[in-house]
């Protein structure tokens, strides 16, 4: 089993809102389409749904936020979404959309949820999920980004490689170099730089996610999503351009993963 992150980054362009990148959504498409293993794919919101949660002051804390603001995201993800899901299915995949709601019971992880949506990538779908605003209980609502989820999904059916796919070679040992730490141990230390306009955190998140997985024994590969050869290459074992992040060692063997 392979848990891929389609950073939002990637699938669109952060400097306008509510564009798509159609070409890199089509390119990673058909490397996903190519793997020979089953897939669970998360995808970032990127211009759609980061442009209207900033635009509605909405974040990862559960608050009582504008209830137009968590509708207007819920649709811009759905959009972003289902372009998403036809890409997919025109590079000849099955993809198998799953609101993320589906798989949340409020703010914490439905595990049996998402231990059924690792049965349907091992029957012969592709689920697709995605970042997005959902309900807390009561009036409030939060945003759950799409590396949260990676984690949740990972730690509850253990892939055998999780993937974050981003607009960036790997992780930097500093961003201004931007030359690319080859491998690492979850939690060590490198500067991220680039927060930036993500409500969600960025690439600080995305290493807390990474480094939470690989402490769980499950190897993390963070790798550029606009060099999507690259995927197909680390997941046939054929090298690793990009930065892998080693799932802990008990006893010199990894964690038992699928
Ligand atoms: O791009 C956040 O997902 P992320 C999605 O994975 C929204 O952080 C709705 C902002």
């Amino acid at each position: 089993m392979i848990l891929v992150k389609l950073g939002g980054s990637v699938i669109t362009d952060k400097a306008r809102p509510l564009t798509p990148r159609r070409a890199s959504i089509r390119a990673l498409a058909s490397a996903l389409a190519g793997l020979r293993e089953p897939v669970i794919a998360v995808h970032g919101g990127g211009s759609f749904g980061h442009y209207w949660s900033v635009r509605h002051d909405m974040h990862t804390r559960a608050d009582e936020y504008d209830a137009r603001g968590v509708a207007t995201v819920k649709d811009s993800m759905a959009r972003l979404g289902a372009i998403v899901t036809g890409a997919l299915l025109r590079a000849g995949a099955s993809p198998y959309p799953l609101a993320p709601s589906s798989i949340m019971r409020r703010t914490r992880a439905d595990t049996a949820a998402i231990r059924d949506m690792a049965r349907v990538a091992e029957a012969g779908w592709m689920p697709v999920t995605y970042g997005d605003a959902l309900w807390a209980g009561g009036r409030r609502s939060f945003i759950l980004s799409g590396d949260r989820i990676m984690s949740m999904v990972a730690l509850a059916v253990r892939p055998r490689l999780c993937v974050f796919a981003l607009n960036a070679d790997g992780v930097y040992s500093d961003p201004s170099s931007r030359e690319v730490v080859p491998e690492m141990r979850a939690g060590q230390g490198v500067s991220t730089g680039d927060a930036g306009m993500d409500v969600t955190g960025g690439m600080a998140r995305k290493l807390a996610e990474s480094a939470r997985i690989a402490r769980a024994g499950i190897d993390v590969f963070v790798v550029n999503g606009n060099r999507p050869g690259r995927i197909t290459a680390a997941v046939a074992g054929k090298g690793h351009q990009g930065t892998l992040i080693r799932g802990r060692r008990v006893g010199g063997r990894a964690a038992r993963s699928s």
